[in-house]
């Protein structure tokens, strides 16, 4: 008797235990009102805004380092940066190029709550070319690209996730690194003397000597040739292999916001960029959403590295999909 109710008070206790358990998770809840409880609220991200940031860049001329036009562009990014209440570090130093040139270059490092633990990180380069080597016009080999695209565009990005940030903060902290140096690579006239070397000094430069001594990140993501009408990201390799997980999230993302046109779900070639340095010398888990044109022989648009890319190649449709879906993802953070 006494065995057959001791049986009988746990059977009883397990049954509680399990319906309890069931109407715990029935009860408090819908699942439309689950739904709309998981869901954050997102800033809407004005692209208008950002192209407003890229053309402002572009009207300095060409970010050539050692210019006047880099200088004042250096000057605006960051000024504006601080406008939108960054800790903004303007981190110079001179570096060497491939073809033996010494140049001032200035990488400018936007903090928002730089005292939180908690970061993601988000880069763009903002020089531009000094040759437009891909040009069909050789007399244009040796002279600048206004890289609207190919620049001017994610910084404008993310100068307006930085404003939408400082109006109202994500859970994690936010670090904007606008690299400077990354596309002084060897010029097509000159890769029979030099190979192919000289891309990404200013994120080489960063990654060995960060802003903060041991500064590190959960991950980050690079933005590059984010702005051309029509552009798809394909899922960049190396960004696969190191940051599997990132690719998989911001990919989501935009499908979640119904942009899944741009971030096109098939797997892109390895490119050399700056999220290379970001893993290599931070071990800090980076992707590139860079726009990629397996028709096109460079695999970047007919228009890289030519004068053709000029503010012509700005779409406010693309900075929009960029743009939202990287807030998508820095504003579900926890
Ligand atoms: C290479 O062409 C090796 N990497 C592409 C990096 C780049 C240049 N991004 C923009 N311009
Ligand atoms: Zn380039």
């Amino acid at each position: 008797m006494i065995f057959l109710s001791k049986n009988l008070r746990k059977i009883l206790f397990m049954a509680g235990i399990f319906t309890f358990g069931i109407s715990c998770r029935q009860h408090p809840q819908t699942a439309a009102q689950n739904e709309s409880a998981a869901r954050v609220a997102v800033p809407e991200f004005n692209a208008d805004s950002a192209y407003h940031y890229t053309a402002a860049q572009v009207a300095f001329g060409p970010r050539v380092p050692n210019t006047a036009a880099h200088r004042a562009c250096g000057t605006y990014l960051a000024t504006e940066l601080r406008r939108f209440g960054a800790e903004v570090t303007e981190q110079e130093t001179t570096l060497r190029t491939y073809d033996r040139q010494s140049i001032q270059a200035k990488n400018i490092i936007a903090s928002f709550r730089p005292e939180q633990k908690n970061r993601v990180l988000l880069c763009a380069h903002w020089d531009s070319r000094p040759f437009a080597d891909r040009d069909s016009n050789p007399a244009n080999h040796r002279t600048a690209i206004d890289g609207a695209n190919d620049g001017a565009g994610a910084c404008g990005v993310l100068l307006e996730i930085a404003r939408q940030v400082g109006l109202r903060q994500p859970a994690v902290g936010i670090d904007l690194l606008l690299f400077d140096a990354e596309d002084w690579g060897t010029a097509e006239f000159d890769r029979k003397n030099y190979g192919s070397t000289g891309w990404c000094l200013g994120s080489e430069y960063w990654a060995r000597n960060p802003h903060r001594p041991g500064y590190t990140a959960r991950y980050g993501i690079l933005l590059d040739m984010v702005s051309a009408p029509n552009a798809q990201f394909y899922k960049e390799s190396i960004s696969v292999q190191y940051a599997g997980n990132i690719v998989k999230k911001v990919w989501e993302a935009a499908q979640v916001l119904g942009y899944d046109a741009f971030f096109v779900n098939k797997p892109g070639a390895a490119i050399e960029d700056d999220h290379v340095s970001v893993i290599r010398y931070r071990n800090i888990p980076c992707i590139d959403i860079i726009q990629y044109d397996p028709d096109s022989s460079a695999g970047f648009g007919k228009y890289w590295h030519t004068r053709d890319d000029n503010m012509s190649l700005v779409s406010t449709e693309t900075l929009k999909a960029t743009g939202q879906t990287v807030m998508y993802v820095i504003y579900n953070e926890k």
